[in-house]
């Protein structure tokens, strides 16, 4: 790792938030909205790789990588390069009046790097939230058909039409006026707490009957999905549930959208997360988040007769597809295209699996732990029950923050602690954060 500015190590010289941080921070309740929250209000001026220095001179290690942004890293030397020369040469057009080439270089890699093997075209956004918005439209478009499904513990975004997706009205929409029609919610495959030995088409065909019953296939759009649940838990449905429901969608004209907002894009160990499940062939995907390495940029990619299927006109946005933002994209593509990246993500997954699968054979508050790659989580449980721990998992948030690890909940019932850590995290990182976490649950 020394190739970054900053030793790649867990280094706590102030109590967090410290003295510099705080000072900020009110400032900041001054002039800054309080319907942006703060998880945690320690104030950040650089961060390299896996580690975040805030004011006060506290290095952590980043557990979150901003909610599976920098994927890639931070300030990955290509994406820095891509995006200094990109910024110096040019840095807006619109590319609906005026084009230009690395917008189109970025939809050839997600037509090409998606699952599916049928002709792809892509849109780009800025935004998860926009990009969802968009594949709505799209498929309604295609379809003639207004009505939406989507599943129990789903997040979307914060936009009217995603909020109005989520499962939890709050804190996301609930106060903050109608929500969007047509939308109907199905129950999802939670392996851990569905009826004990329900396989993954018999959740396929509870949410079928659901949508059957309760919206019909006469009126209905797309299905929209995320192949593991991000906000919800990391919840990874069981196999056969994806399979099941896009094998009916196809039979039924119904669009198959996967939101690999959070999953996709080399977190899990493939390109995108729909590759988990053998058999499932979504029609488009929702791409944001860890595509560009930290600068906001989004796409809708998909069938070809699908995505055409929109007049021109209907689809853009001003900022959309940035030339700095596609830049950093195509330095983020080029990188899991040249082999390794993906590859690390594996190899996350059994640092972390073996550390926590010994955690959980010794504190029985660990309840499950689930996913893919350098997707991972825990979720907490009352010792001997099913009911969610969501004291445990507030605790540990706190011993990890104390103690220079950057780490997230998650979980309709806030009892998950997920891990989205920077790809560029090395073993030893990574084993000092678990050693911390670890320390935390024997203190619990
Ligand atoms: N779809 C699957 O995970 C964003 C939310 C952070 P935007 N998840 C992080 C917060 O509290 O606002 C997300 C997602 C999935 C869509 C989105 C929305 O992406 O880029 O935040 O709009």
């Amino acid at each position: 790792m020394s190739e970054f500015p900053v030793a790649q190590e867990r280094k706590v010289v102030t109590s967090i938030p410290g003295p510099k941080s705080q000072a900020l921070h009110a400032r900041r309740l001054e002039a800054v909205s309080a319907g942006a929250g703060a998880a945690l209000p320690i104030y950040i001026e650089a961060a390299h790789g896996a580690i975040v220095v805030d004011a006060d001179g506290n290095q952590l290690i980043d557990l979150g990588s901003g909610i599976g942004v920098t994927t890639i890293g931070h300030t990955n030397p290509a994406v820095v390069a891509a995006v200094q020369d990109q910024v110096a040469k040019l840095t807006h057009t619109l590319f609906t009046l005026t084009p230009y080439e690395n917008y189109v270089e970025v939809c050839e890699f997600l037509n090409k790097y998606t699952p599916g093997n049928f002709k792809k075209k892509s849109v780009l956004f800025n935004s998860g939230a926009e990009a969802v918005e968009n594949a709505v439209k799209i498929a309604r478009k295609a379809t003639r058909k207004n009505g939406i499904v989507v599943f129990d513990h789903a997040y979307h975004g914060r936009t009217n039409l995603t909020f109005s997706m989520n499962f939890k009205a709050a804190p996301y929409g609930n106060g903050f006026g109608p929500t969007a029609a047509s939308i109907q919610h199905v129950p999802m495959s939670y392996p851990y707490r569905d009826p004990q030995g329900m396989t993954g088409e018999e959740a396929a065909q509870r949410a079928i009957n659901y949508i059957e019953k309760r919206v019909g296939v006469e009126d209905l759009a797309a299905i929209v999905i995320e192949p593991i649940q991000g906000e919800g838990g990391f919840i990874v449905p069981a196999p056969g549930f994806l399979r099941t429901l896009s094998q009916w969608a196809r039979a039924n004209g119904v669009v198959v959208v996967a939101d690999e907002v959070q999953s996709g894009v080399a977190r899990t160990g493939k390109w995108f997360a729909s590759e988990w499940e053998e058999g499932f062939e979504p029609d488009l995907f929702t791409i944001a988040k860890g595509i560009a390495g930290g600068m906001p940029i989004s796409a809708v990619t998909g069938r070809a007769e699908i995505m055409d299927a929109s007049h021109p006109g209907g689809l853009g946005g001003t900022f959309g597809g940035n030339p700095v933002a596609a830049a950093a994209a195509v330095a983020v593509l080029k990188q899991i295209e040249a082999g390794g990246v993906i590859e690390r993500a594996a190899a996350i997954e059994l640092v972390i699996r073996e550390r926590l699968e010994a955690m959980k054979a010794k504190y029985p508050v660990i309840g499950d732990i689930r996913g893919h790659g350098a997707m991972m989580a825990i979720e907490f449980i009352e010792p001997g029950t099913l009911n969610p721990n969501k004291a445990a998992v507030d605790a540990l948030v706190k011993h990890c923050h104390s103690n220079g690890v950057l780490i997230l909940n998650a979980g309709t019932y806030y009892n998950v602690i997920r891990f989205l850590p920077p790809l560029a995290i090395s073993d030893a990182l990574l084993n000092d954060a678990m050693d911390v976490l670890e320390a935390g649950l024997a203190a619990l």
